[in-house]
């Protein structure tokens, strides 16, 4: 029996990324996107990233969304190893609140894309997002989720402030 196919794969360079990683996850649910969580270090576990990466296409993934903090080397690694859309989303780090991920993973030289995200909780939200807008293109279900959810979104915002 083969495993199930999943648009998504929400990689992550360690546990401790979970945090953030989840507004991601929670996302692509939210909007019924298939998906699978991994932690692929591209430090700890370089073999495992080459093997996950090089291998993405063949299990039916279409977008990887990598998170990673610090020297962010996950996004860009996975990138260079593989033709699917890649978006990168930098981790809070304590040490620089980020700005080590952010730049770590924008950075890229030409040739190479990733598509990088907002420090945090916004970038997790949003490459799940950006990851619906490119799925949507093709799967007119999940476009008009997509407009479903971005409408509820602007009914949840209240014309005042509570004072
Ligand atoms: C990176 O190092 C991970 O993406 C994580 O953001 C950072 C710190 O990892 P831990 O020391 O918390 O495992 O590879």
């Amino acid at each position: 029996m083969t495993a199930p196919r999943h648009d998504v794969a929400v990689i992550m360079g360690s546990q401790s990324d979970w945090p953030t990683m989840k507004h991601a996850a929670d996302t692509l649910e939210a909007l019924g996107i298939t998906f699978v969580t991994r932690i692929v270090s591209a430090h700890r576990t370089p073999e495992r990233m080459f093997d996950f990466a090089r291998n993405a296409r063949d299990d039916g993934f279409k977008i990887i969304i990598a998170g990673a903090g610090g020297a962010a080397h996950l996004p860009g690694m996975t990138a260079a190893l593989t033709p699917l859309p890649v978006f990168g989303v930098p981790i809070e780090s304590k040490a620089l609140s980020g700005k080590d991920s952010l730049l770590s993973i924008v950075q890229m030289p030409a040739g190479i894309p990733v598509g990088t995200l907002a420090i945090g909780r916004s970038g997790a939200i949003n490459a799940a997002l950006l990851a619906a807008s490119v799925l949507a293109l093709g799967d007119a279900a999940l476009a008009g989720r997509l407009d479903d959810w971005r409408a509820a979104q602007s009914a949840a915002v209240a014309d005042e402030p509570e004072l």
